[in-house]
């Protein structure tokens, strides 16, 4: 594997899972592959899981690793081009990704949508310039429109608490005050779409995600409908996709908060979010603390997801 952006790099999804499996009982099992290798690590925004366990997994398998915060002490990076640059950034992005590519051996990517431009978010503009000027195998580490690391551990997880061959996946919005990406959906959506599993996604009218995500999922507006006989309740927030509101926070409505109301109508359903999660706003306390909330086995799930693809694009060197 050379680049990892999306569930098509990853191949057959049930040999990926049997080698996440595998991994996750001896997770130092090819700790010789990474031996003088170096990973290269640029964060254009925050994180907590994404940093810490793909650095795991990078140990795991015996690289050494550098983190760069591009807002934390690199230089501002201009990213158009054409811009006569008198600005505030004296670098451009177009010489820092080749300088960062000679240090490393391959570079993991996060970078969010910025909502300043449908068109360039969905166009991958940061990930794609670091995968045509780095020289290097490039992964993203959640970019514009996906978040790939986050949906093989979410399939991980589903796979390891699933109780029927094809369970029924339930993906549900929830109200958030702040206007976030829709690559965590996005990105859920196309690997639950490319399983066999029973999956439906509900969201107040108005929240549709761009066709190319949804594909052949049920989207149910009606959100108690759609939580009846769930096995797995995964909720998130996104803002809007539509041209006329992309980016913005159309609905408030508490009444989508995954409560014990919603859940008491699935099949005692495990209740899935990536993190980080407001308390209240997405999930209720009771929820997230009952014996059915798996947020925690899935989060560790992101160092397994993380290795089986770090050795990978190793093994493609
Ligand atoms: C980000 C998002 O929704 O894309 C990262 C999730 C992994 N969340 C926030 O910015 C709160
Ligand atoms: N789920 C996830 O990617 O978390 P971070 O934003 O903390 O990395």
């Amino acid at each position: 594997m050379k680049n990892f952006t999306c569930v098509q790099d990853i191949g057959n999804l049930k040999a990926a899972v049997d080698e996440a499996l595998d991994i996750k009982k001896n997770r130092f099992k090819y700790v010789e592959l990474g031996r003088n290798k170096t990973l290269m690590m640029i964060f254009f925004n925050s994180s907590l899981r994404t940093r810490l366990s793909t650095q795991k997994a990078a140990l795991n398998l015996g690289m050494n690793v550098m983190v760069l915060d591009i807002n934390q002490g690199a230089w501002k990076l201009e990213t158009e081009r054409g811009v006569i640059m008198d600005g505030d950034k004296p670098e451009h992005l177009l010489e820092a990704i080749p300088v960062m590519g000679c240090y490393c051996d391959i570079i993991g990517v996060r970078s969010f949508a910025r909502f300043e431009s449908k068109d360039e978010d969905y166009n991958e503009m940061i990930l794609n310039q670091f995968i045509q000027y780095s020289g290097r195998p490039v992964f993203s580490m959640e970019a514009a429109t996906r978040h790939p690391l986050q949906s093989f551990a979410d399939l991980i997880t589903i796979e390891e608490y699933k109780r029927t061959p094809r369970p029924k996946v339930v993906m549900t919005w929830a109200p958030h005050p702040r206007p976030l990406p829709q690559a965590v959906p996005n990105s859920f959506a196309e690997w639950m779409n490319a399983t066999d599993y029973d999956f439906v996604i509900t969201h107040p009218e108005g929240y549709e995600l761009a066709p190319q995500f949804t594909g052949k999922a049920r989207v149910e507006y009606d959100q108690l409908k759609a939580f009846e006989g769930a096995d797995f309740v995964y909720a998130k927030n996104w803002s809007a996709y539509a041209d006329e509101h992309y980016g913005e926070v159309l609905s408030k409505d508490r009444a989508w908060t995954v409560s014990d109301r919603q859940m008491a109508l699935t099949n005692q359903a495990y209740f899935m979010h990536c993190l980080p999660v407001r308390r209240n706003m997405i999930v209720t306390d009771d929820v997230i603390e009952s014996p059915q909330s798996i947020v925690i086995p899935e989060a560790a799930n992101r160092e397994i997801s993380a290795t089986v693809v770090l050795k990978r694009m190793l093994e493609a060197l």
